[in-house]
């Protein structure tokens, strides 16, 4: 069974786990786990509340991304406080922007809703990708 719970626990995500430098360019409540128009519309949407946000003066917030063998956090850069914790069964797909190498974005359930979250790596975003399926078994990876 490929979505069992057992995680080699000799591996990279054990304990910490892996980080990466990124920024948060947003979040999005989405009406289902997945679905790739549905996810091409809230990133564009999100892309869009960037772009308005730069003009006017705005950054992005800068993180870290962590994933470890329980699921992913994301943590304030400059602080380390950790603002989501996102147990790994939870996360229902990961997807690559074709339009952005740099971008990813994931979609976690909560209670009875769906958000997705919207990562710009500091780098390539293949990396991160493949580490969410790994953590994160039964995954779906969609090419948005
Ligand atoms: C920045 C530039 C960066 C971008 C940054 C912008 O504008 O576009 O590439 O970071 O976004 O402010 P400028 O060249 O005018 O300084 P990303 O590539 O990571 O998006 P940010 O301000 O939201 O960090």
């Amino acid at each position: 069974n490929k979505c069992g719970p057992v995680l080699d626990t000799r591996s990279r995500y054990e304990g910490d786990g892996v980080r990466y430098k990124a920024k948060l360019i947003g979040m999005d409540p989405v009406p289902d786990s997945q679905g790739e128009k549905m996810l091409l519309d809230s990133m564009m949407k999100l892309k869009g509340f960037e772009v308005s946000a730069r003009k006017q003066g705005q950054h992005k917030m800068r993180i870290w991304l962590k994933i470890s063998s329980s699921g992913l956090k994301i943590l304030d850069e400059r602080t380390g406080i950790v603002l989501h914790d996102h147990d790994r069964s939870r996360i229902s797909s990961v997807t690559k922007d074709k339009s952005d190498p740099r971008a990813l974005a994931y979609i976690y359930r909560h209670e009875d809703a769906y958000i997705l979250f919207y990562i710009k790596a500091g780098h390539q975003a293949d990396p991160i990708i493949l580490d969410i399926m790994e953590v994160c078994r039964c995954v779906e990876q969609q090419e948005a």
